[in-house]
């Protein structure tokens, strides 16, 4: 059975990208393989979070985790920091890293600029990133990484980083292929749909929640940008808004877009993102009921105690392993 792992960060309430990105498809994933799935909440600082909201927001991942269907007796939940070899590794892969590989990740170039905009500085928590993740996904020789488009690249460093280590100290680490879900891999944002969807966006137009009422969403899709010439067609370079309409209508619905062209030939945007919107809010309902119970029970506790502890047992025997092959502490 193959091991697959995905974490997201609770730097946000999670959007529909995150959703179709990943979330939707962690729970296809954990009926036929091993899988981890983790929330990242060490990521999560590397941009400034407010301590009592970020506690607030991993319980809540949580929740939605489970909720989405995440099924404990199926695959590993836990909570990042819960694992100490994840930041252990960080540090041993990052003394195998060049300054330049991670300059060159456009996830860091973005975020900067956002960071900058918002007049706050950049920490080396934000550079150093690409490092835990690659620590994230190296401690638990892992056969697929699944991630949205955003995060191929980090995947691919991830890959690079194993083979160095398994050319400098020998065999020790397996080297992960990244999956890359065929819908849903890139939501773009619904009032800039030429920048990616993201939870942390400051306008809360750009992006659906999964927690946001039903007339919320209805009035996001319905107000999302698209363009004056009224065809439903898939362009994403000349009409990026319809064709991220179409792109989010394909993903919930698992219908092509050839399809939905077809089937909504002839029809205007109004009656088009009116039926999104309903798809939408059908699907989001018994996820936002299912979360408020389980936010009212003690199962998330329980769930992130049995995760942690599994996921303890993996990593600490691999950090050992790392620890012996770069000479650190004593031979016993
Ligand atoms: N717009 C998106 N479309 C498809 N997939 C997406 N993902 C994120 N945005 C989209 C996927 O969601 C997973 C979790 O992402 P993350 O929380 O670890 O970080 P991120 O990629 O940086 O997501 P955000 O929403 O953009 O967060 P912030 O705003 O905090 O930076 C990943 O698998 C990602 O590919």
């Amino acid at each position: 059975m193959s091991r697959i792992l995905s974490a997201i960060q609770p730097s946000g309430t999670l959007t529909i990208g995150n959703y179709l990105g990943a979330l939707k498809n962690f729970v296809e994933l954990q009926d036929e393989h091993d899988c981890l799935f983790f929330i990242v909440d060490q990521h999560a600082i590397t941009v400034p979070q407010d301590r009592l909201e970020l506690r607030k927001r991993i319980k809540e991942l949580t929740a939605l985790y489970l909720a989405c269907g995440l099924d404990p007796n199926k695959a590993t939940i836990f909570i990042q920091s819960e694992v100490p070899g994840h930041t252990q590794l960080a540090w041993m892969l990052t003394c195998n890293t060049s300054m330049g590989e991670l300059e060159r990740m456009t996830q860091y170039k973005d975020k900067v600029q956002k960071q900058t905009a918002k007049g706050q500085g950049i920490s080396a928590g934000l550079f150093m990133y690409p490092v835990l993740m690659a620590a994230d996904i190296l401690l638990y020789d892992v056969d697929f990484v699944p991630v949205g488009d955003d995060q191929k690249q980090h995947v691919e460093l991830t890959r690079d980083l194993a083979e160095r280590f398994n050319n400098r100290f020998g065999e020790t680490f397996k080297v992960p292929e990244v999956w890359i879900p065929k819908r849903g891999a890139r939501v773009m944002s619904l009032q800039e749909p030429t920048k990616k969807m993201s939870k942390s966006d400051d306008n809360p137009r750009n992006f659906v929640l999964m927690t946001d009422e039903p007339n919320v969403i209805r009035k996001k899709i319905k107000s999302a940008v698209t363009d004056s010439d009224g065809v439903i067609a898939y362009d994403r370079q000349n009409k990026p808004g319809i064709s991220n309409l179409l792109d989010i209508y394909s993903a919930f619905t698992s219908e092509s877009i050839e399809s939905l062209v077809a089937r909504y030939e002839g029809c205007g945007y109004g009656q088009f993102k009116s039926d999104l919107a309903e798809i939408v809010v059908a699907e989001l309902e018994p996820i936002q009921q299912r979360m408020k119970e389980l936010l009212k029970s003690n199962v998330i506790d329980e769930v992130l105690d049995a995760g942690a502890k599994r996921a303890n047992q993996l990593a600490f025997k691999k950090v050992k392993k790392v620890e012996h092959k770069m000479g650190l502490g004593r031979k016993k």
